[in-house]
């Protein structure tokens, strides 16, 4: 509440709170919670919101984008196939035709797509990283979490917790989500019960299999992206991004359908 008598330092903090808080409480729960704002977990959060879930990122980093910024090698250039244009055309993002593939401005793509994502409706959380979930009766029920100031400075700080119908892991190569789900829950959804771990680069295959492998790991967990790859033992992929968005709109309309 504010009171005439304040300075705008005073008002500036009580806003600040006020409203950093109501947004925290409102999203306690909700239809999906993602981890990872890279490219993937943008994606679903876009054709999620837009089809009408509730749906909340967590990103560690306080900026969105994952490892799309940098393109290539820090050319801020990245491609994608013919089956990704249309939803680069979707989300504005300007391309050139070059042999076989599209080329766009990696810097654009991150703009475009965060700014679809939180104007259809997407909640992100930056600066939060999961460190655990929640696990009832093998489902994935929520996830555990904590500001990633705190996992920086190595302090001894309970986590705190947020419900969700479904969770995605989208934290690209390293699959923390699932990580963890296989070393507290003992199986995933995968030929051999665990992660089988990335392979080396091989762009056309990884490419196809980055979409194959997008579906639920565990009990309410779906893995996307390189997550999705790292999980099933598939190859990287280098700068191209179309696998990485067809599969967070494979992963939205999967979990839209049982919503
Ligand atoms: O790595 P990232 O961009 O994942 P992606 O969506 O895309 C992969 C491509 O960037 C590229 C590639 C294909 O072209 O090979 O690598 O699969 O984004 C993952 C995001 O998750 C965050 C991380 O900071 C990054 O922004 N992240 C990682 N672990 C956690 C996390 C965690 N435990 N909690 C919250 N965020």
């Amino acid at each position: 509440m504010t009171k005439e008598s304040d300075s705008m330092e005073i008002e500036t903090t009580r806003l600040i709170v006020e409203e950093g808080i109501s947004d925290f409480l409102e999203n306690l729960t909700v239809d999906v919670a993602i981890a990872g704002a890279g490219p993937s977990g943008l994606v679903a959060a876009k054709y999620l919101a837009e089809n009408g879930a509730k749906v909340a990122i967590f990103e560690r980093k306080l900026s969105v984008g994952g490892g799309m910024w940098a393109g290539g090698m820090l050319f801020p250039r990245i491609v994608v196939e013919d089956d990704a244009k249309p939803i680069l055309d979707d989300l504005g993002i300007k391309s050139k035709k070059r042999g076989n593939l599209w080329v766009a401005n990696s810097v654009e793509s991150v703009v475009k797509l965060a700014s679809k994502a939180i104007d259809c409706g997407a909640k992100i959380f930056n600066s939060i990283g999961i460190e655990d979930v929640m696990i009832r009766e093998n489902r994935v029920t929520g996830f555990v979490l904590n500001w990633s100031a705190v996992e920086i400075a190595n302090l001894h700080v309970d986590p705190l917790t947020i419900g969700s119908k479904f969770a995605i892991d989208a934290t690209g190569h390293a699959a923390e989500v699932c990580s963890v789900v296989q070393r507290k829950a003992g199986k995933l959804n995968t030929p051999s019960g665990g992660i089988e771990g990335e392979r080396s680069m091989w762009a056309e295959k990884s490419e196809k299999l980055v979409v194959k492998n997008t579906k639920e790991v565990y009990g309410g967990l779906y893995a996307m992206g390189m997550a999705a790859n790292a999980v099933f033992g598939a190859p990287r992929m280098g700068p191209i991004f179309g696998g990485m968005f067809l599969s967070g709109k494979k992963a939205a309309e999967l979990i839209l359908d049982r919503l």
